[in-house]
């Protein structure tokens, strides 16, 4: 299939390229938004975690815009014994295959991380194994994704991406969250922690239960499901993190941290 005829696909099916627009216009007033918010913040590490936030709707922008052209979706015959083996819904056949998705995630997930390891105090290692992980998750969901050969490959590499994710829920749940009692931050870090922790859980059930899964669930609701996760996930988890930061910027430029003193040395 030619990018015009994915292109073509995606419109008209009104309900999966609606999910692509509307996080097209939410990251778009995102961005306005959080630039706004952040026109008097300061403090250097108060402006880390601006800078690393206002990424999130930045790559998300650039993600939507790809998926909805049709250049980061393919039709992908999948493996004997998949569900849509030899079936699917391009008009060629092949299941439709939102690529740019899981490659995306590597750009956006790791400065959701990074926010969140600033807010909690993280030392280096932890900052490092958490972004390191997180970026081995996704571009092995991506492997996951476009691995054609084999049914069984499919998953193993699956697997493997879930195992990364285990080591960033581990850095969440446990080390950050001792590190934000020490730094003061544990009040905003928790709400956020279990924000973060609920939503990316629902990633990997909607990747199973997706046409690219064990294909229970039709490809637009599947979209839709990573599109709402994708508005709370990044656009209302960001605005709670940037408001939090502008009402309490001398808490950030005073915190305790693992990475010593963004603001003074000494
Ligand atoms: C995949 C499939 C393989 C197994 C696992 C996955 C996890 C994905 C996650 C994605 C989070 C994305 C976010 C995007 C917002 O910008 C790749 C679906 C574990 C947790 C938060």
């Amino acid at each position: 299939m030619t990018q015009t005829e994915i292109f073509q696909f995606i419109q008209s099916n009104t309900l999966l390229s609606a999910s692509l627009w509307v996080n097209i216009a939410l990251a778009g007033l995102s961005i306005l938004l959080f630039v706004y918010m952040g026109r008097n913040v300061e403090d250097p590490r108060a402006q880390l975690i601006f800078v690393a936030t206002l990424m999130v709707p930045l790559v998300s922008i650039s993600s939507y815009t790809g998926l909805v052209s049709g250049l980061t979706v393919s039709f992908l015959e999948m493996p004997a014994g998949h569900a849509l083996a030899g079936a699917g819904a391009g008009p060629e056949g092949g299941v439709f295959t939102p690529w740019g998705r899981y490659l995306t995630w590597a750009f956006s997930t790791p400065m959701i991380l990074v926010a969140l390891g600033l807010l909690a105090g993280s030392n280096l290692s932890k900052l490092f194994t958490a972004v390191v992980a997180d970026v081995g998750m996704c571009i092995t969901g991506l492997a996951a994704a476009l691995t054609t050969s084999s049914l069984l490959l499919r998953w193993v590499w699956y697997a493997i991406s879930c195992a990364f994710f285990v080591v960033v829920l581990y850095i969440l749940l446990a080390e950050w969250a001792k590190d934000a009692e020490v730094a003061g931050t544990a009040d905003i870090f928790n709400t956020l922690k279990v924000l973060t922790v609920v939503l990316w859980l629902g990633y990997p059930i909607f990747w199973a239960l997706g046409a690219e899964g064990i294909a229970v669930l039709d490809i637009a609701i599947t979209s839709w499901a990573y599109s709402g996760m994708d508005i709370v996930a990044k656009y209302l988890f960001a605005f709670l993190l940037l408001r939090w930061v502008v009402n309490n910027e001398r808490t950030v430029a005073d915190m305790a941290s693992g990475l010593g003193s963004a603001s003074r040395s000494g």
